[in-house]
């Protein structure tokens, strides 16, 4: 498997290198998304025209750069999903011009109808009771196959066997894993993976490194769906959601309904890469981008809902683009729409989930989703970021952001200062978790946990996109802590990383202990290390700031220097004179009645 995957890797990195040369005529491509060019380029202005070229709105061939299972897998896929697009352009008109009140059909039959059942499972059992009392909600539940339509008709898997959509009437408790292959068309018009390197074969590569290493057989894969401009705008701006919701296709019915005023005009950059964008990071994708970014959404809140609602045990979402960047009407650093902060406010306000603690792992500051939720008290937000005195990207995330009015000691940002030398890796990460993420985590006592899963910290990314040297199995080792919170209620959401290696290994690490596989132990070299001298000052300071709002770091101030093997003898050490002082308290009360027996008379 590993060296299959590793031929897969050397195809693509080939592949991806002659991406500029292999561009194909629209003729020549059976499988070219069913929107119908021609409309749509008539909706398209002038300048972005003149930039359409023939050559130009071909994308390289999709799934050119898989494994052959993987192929065919999506190739089916693709066809019942490309006549899902057209269906569900229509609902844009629906739910923007919301005469029908409720949601349109785009957020479908089964949200409505688990939603309410949902809500009140989480009114009646007061939050998240234990998950064996659980009865999974009429949709969810054993249904006929023909009574499930088009949503059960999925691809069978690779080698003949039938993949867990095929089997309706099984739903394990498991670890749900959602991919659509929708996410694949958001791609710069240059379709070159080089200038752009958050590229669709990121979650290609993840999709075939869990296939091809048994992982997702022990899944239940979940069906994802497109974001309704409803939901996305629980966080964003009506004009953001507008702006990146539509394509030309849908706008045109949009614009005909006279609703959509200035997005008629959109206006991006030119990049010097040949295509268009809000900066080279950035890019879209007018024909293919919107979809795939309310995909993104989609899967997420799909996943999350029946974690949340206790129908499958944790969950690990490949999804791209990244959203953690993505302010209430800002889209920057690869992010258009930010999945993680969407669907916490959704699980929240359809859900009646009370508390969620979003963790964020990416080497980034996630701005947009600090910013989402600076002022809410519900909602802890605790980023690990490279942030070198405002000098990394995006700059924000400096360790006194703490959070504003009811949400003060809400944000929590362990902002690593001090560069790459000494490097920040396993050691200083384990440590973080150790005094800062995992009591306060465990203080709050949250409902949910959604992680902002970037894997840029992982050894392979280089400065400036990462430089720190975390290994992709310590991921999953911080994954197995964050599962001993919120009934193991944890939901993983892809954020950054580019090194397919590198994002491959972590994915498989965190899947892995999301299963609650066996994982690959840290290297006793790691555990004996004591964190460098920058993480150290890092972690005085955030203990520091912090203490002041969770009482349980401050007496964590103190050994922050110490190896994990010296901070668990010292716990081991506290655990034994705990216990000796319970003893002795006992003892003195034992001495202390016998005295008063003595003493009183019969
Ligand atoms: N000129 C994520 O990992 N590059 N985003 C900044 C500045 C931004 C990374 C370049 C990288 C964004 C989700
Ligand atoms: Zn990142």
């Amino acid at each position: 498997m590993q060296q299959q995957h590793q031929q897969f890797l050397e195809k693509q990195k080939q592949q991806q290198l002659q991406l500029g040369k292999i561009l194909t005529k629209t003729g020549e491509l059976p499988r070219q998304p069913t929107t119908h060019p021609e409309e749509t380029e008539e909706e398209l202005t002038e300048q972005q025209e003149a930039l359409l070229g023939e050559g130009a709105l071909t994308m390289p061939r999709e799934g050119s750069t898989e494994s052959e299972s993987t192929q065919e897998d999506l190739e089916e896929e693709e066809e019942e999903e490309e006549e899902e697009e057209v269906e569900e352009d229509d609902d844009d008109c629906i739910q923007v011009k919301d005469e029908e009140g409720e949601s349109g059909p785009d957020e479908g039959p089964d949200l409505e109808e688990s939603s309410a059942a949902y809500k009140k499972l989480f009114t009646d059992a007061q939050q998240l009771q234990p998950l064996q009392v659980y009865q999974a909600p009429l949709s969810l539940a054993t249904v006929p196959h023909q009574a499930l339509g088009r949503t059960q008709s999925s691809p069978a898997a690779p080698g003949g066997m039938k993949s867990p959509l095929d089997q309706p009437t099984k739903h394990l408790f498991t670890t749900g894993v959602v991919y659509d292959t929708f996410m694949l068309k958001h791609q710069c018009m240059c379709g070159n993976t080089h200038v752009h390197p958050e590229h669709a074969g990121r979650i290609q590569s993840i999709w075939s490194r869990l296939q091809e290493t048994g992982l997702l057989s022990k899944c239940e894969r979940i069906r994802g769906r497109k974001a309704t401009l409803e939901e996305i705008q629980t966080v964003h701006s009506e004009y953001h959601t507008l702006l990146y919701g539509t394509s030309p296709l849908n706008r045109q019915k949009l614009d005909s309904k006279k609703l959509l005023g200035p997005i008629s005009q959109k206006m991006y950059a030119m990049l010097p890469c040949g295509g268009i964008g809000v900066d080279s990071d950035t890019v879209w994708n007018e024909m293919h981008s919107s979809s795939a970014v309310r995909m993104a959404v989609g899967c997420l809140v799909e996943l999350a809902f029946k974690v949340a609602a206790g129908e499958l045990k944790n969950g690990f979402a490949i999804i791209r683009p990244p959203g953690h960047h993505a302010e209430e009407s800002t889209a920057m650093g690869f992010c258009f729409f930010n999945s993680v902060a969407i669907t916490a406010k959704l699980l929240q306000q359809k859900l009646n989930v009370g508390k969620v603690l979003i963790v964020d792992w990416d080497i980034h500051h996630g701005n947009g989703t600090q910013q989402a939720f600076y002022s809410d008290p519900s909602v802890l937000y605790i980023s690990l970021h490279r942030y070198d005195n405002g000098n990394f990207f995006p700059g924000s995330g400096a360790p006194e952001e703490v959070g504003g009015g009811p949400g003060v000691g809400y944000n929590v940002n362990v902002a690593w200062t001090g560069g790459v030398d000494p490097p920040i890796g396993d050691v200083e990460y384990l440590t973080a978790f150790r005094t800062v993420v995992m009591p306060i985590a465990h203080e709050f006592s949250p409902d949910v946990v959604l992680v902002s899963a970037g894997f840029d910290a992982v050894e392979g990314h280089l400065s400036p996109l990462g430089g720190y040297s975390v290994t992709a199995r310590c991921f999953g080792h911080l994954t197995r802590q964050l599962m001993t919170l919120a009934g193991g209620r944890v939901v993983l959401a892809l954020e950054g990383g580019h090194d397919l290696t590198a994002i491959c290994d972590a994915s498989e690490a965190c899947v892995s202990a999301l299963l609650s596989v066996e994982l690959q132990p840290l290297d006793e070299a790691v555990l004996q290390q004591k964190p460098n001298i920058n993480a150290v000052t890092t972690l005085e300071k955030v203990i520091e700031i912090q203490s002041k709002h969770w009482s349980c770091v401050q007496r964590f101030a103190t050994g922050l220097g110490c190896s994990l093997r010296e901070a668990q003898a010292g716990e081991t050490e506290e655990a034994e004179t705990v216990s000796a002082m319970a003893l002795l308290s006992v003892g003195a009360e034992q001495a202390q009645a016998a005295a008063a027996r003595e003493h009183s008379p019969r």
